[in-house]
């Protein structure tokens, strides 16, 4: 059959628009490169996107493979005008069954190895670190003790309403650069999430427990942190801000916390009656300087 000039510039347009398509798709987002991932700005953060872009690949290998061959099935074997008959019908094809057992096995179990590796990396403690920062979740917000400087930071929930300014109230927990942190989690009423998704790690804080992981910020900048563990009617502003600094802006935080009366340690065990957000004078003066762990 002879294509008419018309159909054939269809086609070309046609196939002109995918390409154009597939090409925004793949150069306009640059997150492309990154599996989608937000930037790298930790070392826990390199580790997570070292471990998701192989998988992603894989991934996608294996479906291409998949979906090319269920494709070829559909079109190569569909049913013809005039075919009256069945296909040949197979069953216990053994070598066939040995393949579709063996290889899904096999990629599980390669999963398995690299995840189970990584997530043994992100959640060691074992290298001394630089500083230690204890952080108390409570319903609604956060206090943040620099366990080695002696001071706090403490925080009252932040309803961001979409005026100027709310941002401002949120507590900040300040950090310096290329340092390494030990958070040590704890919360003093329910279940909470320490969440910094620029780090790419979150920890569940629970009451009664202390769980610690460690991670060293590498860029300099402002991230936003959340509660990631649905702990009552105010969660969503459960929210506080991460700057990361050069250790001389860290430093001057310090100094600044201890000139405003920040000293002492928030003790995880002070009452939610004594602990009135934001009104450190009201936590009795022991408590406040009394173990943190
Ligand atoms: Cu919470």
């Amino acid at each position: 059959m002879v294509v008419g000039e018309p159909a054939r510039r269809r086609r070309r347009l046609r196939v002109a628009g995918i390409a154009a398509l597939a090409a925004l798709a793949l150069s306009g987002c640059e997150g492309v490169t990154r599996g989608y991932l937000p930037p790298v700005v930790s070392d826990s953060g390199q580790l997570v996107t070292d471990l998701w872009i192989p998988s992603w690949i894989a991934v996608l290998a294996v479906g291409a493979v998949t979906w090319g061959l269920m494709l070829y099935a559909a079109v190569r074997f569909r049913k013809r005008k005039g075919d009256e008959t069945l296909p040949v019908q197979l069953r216990y094809n053994v070598p066939m069954e040995m393949l579709y057992t063996i290889i899904p096995v096999f990629m599980v179990a390669v999963f398995f190895y690299y995840t189970a590796r990584d997530e043994a990396r992100l959640v060691s403690t074992s290298t001394k670190q630089d500083l230690t920062v204890s952080v108390v979740a409570k319903q609604w917000s956060w206090d943040f003790n620099y366990i080695d400087s002696n001071v706090h930071e403490t925080g009252v929930h932040t309803e961001l309403d979409g005026t100027e300014g709310k941002r401002a109230q949120m507590p900040v927990l300040y950090l310096p650069v290329n340092k390494r942190v030990e958070f040590v989690l704890n919360a003093r009423d329910v279940i909470h999430s320490f969440w910094v998704p620029a780090f790419m790690m979150k920890m569940d804080m629970l009451p009664g427990k202390t769980n610690k992981f460690q991670l060293t910020p590498t860029q300099v900048g402002t991230f936003q942190g959340k509660c990631a563990e649905l702990c009552g009617a105010y969660h969503s502003q459960m929210l506080f801000m991460v700057k990361v600094v050069p250790q001389a802006e860290y430093d001057q935080e310090m100094a600044r916390l201890r000139s405003i009366g920040q000293e002492g340690l928030i003790p995880v065990n002070v009452s939610r009656e004594e602990m009135v957000p934001g009104d450190i004078e009201k936590i009795p003066a022991p408590a406040r300087t009394g173990s943190n762990q």
